[in-house]
């Protein structure tokens, strides 16, 4: 593909933020709380919109119910678009409430999965009110010892509660199902991989698809691989990017493996899921523990823009031609070209055709926002995990 049609493929890339990248987090041993963090939706937005004003290309927030919980979600709609943004998809929680300890959807007692399926069901609303088009489950459900509960009832309540949830959405709304091999639950986890988050939307139907959170995976995991299949499959509903050394780390995407990021984003342009057409909701689950959170976000979308500018850059008549030909290290050689090539300036040249500043990290730092929110944001209570 010639550089300018790189260039316009990569000016309709769309990624979503998470409202939660910019309240504090940290791990279980400390939260090092930052100063200027938003107190509660409206800020964490207002926040989000300050990446999409800088890279051009992140419109979308995604909320986290209960985390993001407001009066009237019509009108952070409203104030989102005031900010030149959206309301994008919407996570439910039904890991932080002490009835959750044996499990949510999968629970042994119905009244506990009753109450996780009426939260799920309240997020639909939500969506209703922000027009959303996505619902993202993630579920913490699992057990730590053998024989601790019944793995294959847990199927049976986790099946019939999601299919609860999808006969209550919209015709233009989807079910997004995620899969984590591990944690919390240590022995068993009740959606641990693609397979099982592919089994139980297929039975659901068209609008219930599979999301790939890139730290999901046990270490060495072909991840690309995950994602050709579900393409041919018809079943990959998104992402939520980011990297890992170790396990869920939800560190910036393309900071431990940009090599990988590139091979996942060939793997999408290849199997037709970087159309917009496609559906395909590119999101962004992240975690700034130590760093700055809006030039992290700042950061990561550029990261994901390289990978994709990269993988669009693959010669793909050469490697086609190479893979026909049976030449191993020519068709492994058309795909590290376009890895190994900078293409920042390409994204410069972008950035100035969409009038942005073609360094966005320095805009944003030069721009007065980090000090502005530092002293407006002074008492009410910071969100964090939990708030
Ligand atoms: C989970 C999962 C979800 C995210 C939460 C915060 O591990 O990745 O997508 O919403 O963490
Ligand atoms: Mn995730």
């Amino acid at each position: 593909m010639s550089n300018t049609g790189v260039k316009s493929q990569l000016r309709d890339q769309r990624v979503e933020l998470p409202s939660w990248a910019f309240a504090n987090t940290g791990t279980r041993f400390k939260v090092f709380a930052q100063p200027g963090v938003p107190r509660d939706a409206y800020e964490k937005v207002a926040d989000a919109a300050q990446v999409h004003a800088f890279t051009g290309v992140a419109p979308s927030v995604a909320l986290h119910i209960p985390w993001d919980r407001v009066e009237d979600y019509g009108h952070l709609a409203k104030h989102a678009a005031d900010h030149g943004v959206q309301v994008g998809t919407i996570n439910a929680n039904v890991f932080q409430d002490d009835d959750y300890k044996l499990g949510s959807v999968c629970h042994p007692d119905p009244a506990v999965r009753r109450k996780a399926l009426d939260h799920l069901l309240e997020c639909v609303d939500v969506m209703d009110a922000t027009g959303s088009r996505d619902l993202k489950l993630w579920f913490a459900d699992g057990s730590n010892y053998p024989g601790q509960d019944d793995i294959r009832a847990r199927q049976d309540r986790l099946a019939e509660t999601l299919a609860a949830v999808y006969r209550r959405l919209g015709p233009q709304q989807r079910l997004l199902l995620e899969y984590k091999l591990f944690e919390p639950a240590f022995y068993h986890t009740d959606v641990p991989d693609w397979g099982t988050a592919y089994v139980h939307c297929v039975r659901l139907g068209d609008r219930a698809q599979v999301v790939v959170d890139t730290g999901h995976h046990a270490p060495g995991t072909n991840i690309e691989f995950i994602v050709a299949m579900l393409l041919r499959a018809g079943k990959l509903g998104g992402f939520d990017f980011n990297s890992r050394f170790y396990a869920d780390d939800d560190l910036m995407v393309g900071s431990a493996d940009p090599f990988q990021l590139f091979r996942i984003m060939h793997e999408v342009i290849q199997g037709g899921g970087y159309a917009p057409e496609a559906g395909i909701a590119f999101m962004l689950d992240q975690c700034h523990n130590i760093e700055p959170k809006i030039p992290a976000q700042i950061r990561s979308v550029m990261n994901v823009q390289e990978a994709t500018a990269k993988a669009l850059l693959v010669d793909a008549d050469a490697l086609a031609d190479a893979q026909q030909r049976g030449d191993v290290l020519g068709a492994n050689a058309v795909l590290m070209d376009a890895y190994n090539g900078d293409v920042r300036p390409l994204l410069a040249e972008l950035r100035a055709e969409l009038d942005l500043d073609p360094d966005p990290v320095a805009a944003y730092a030069r721009s007065g926002y980090a000090e502005r929110i530092v002293a407006d944001r002074v008492g009410g209570r910071q969100a964090g995990w939990g708030a």
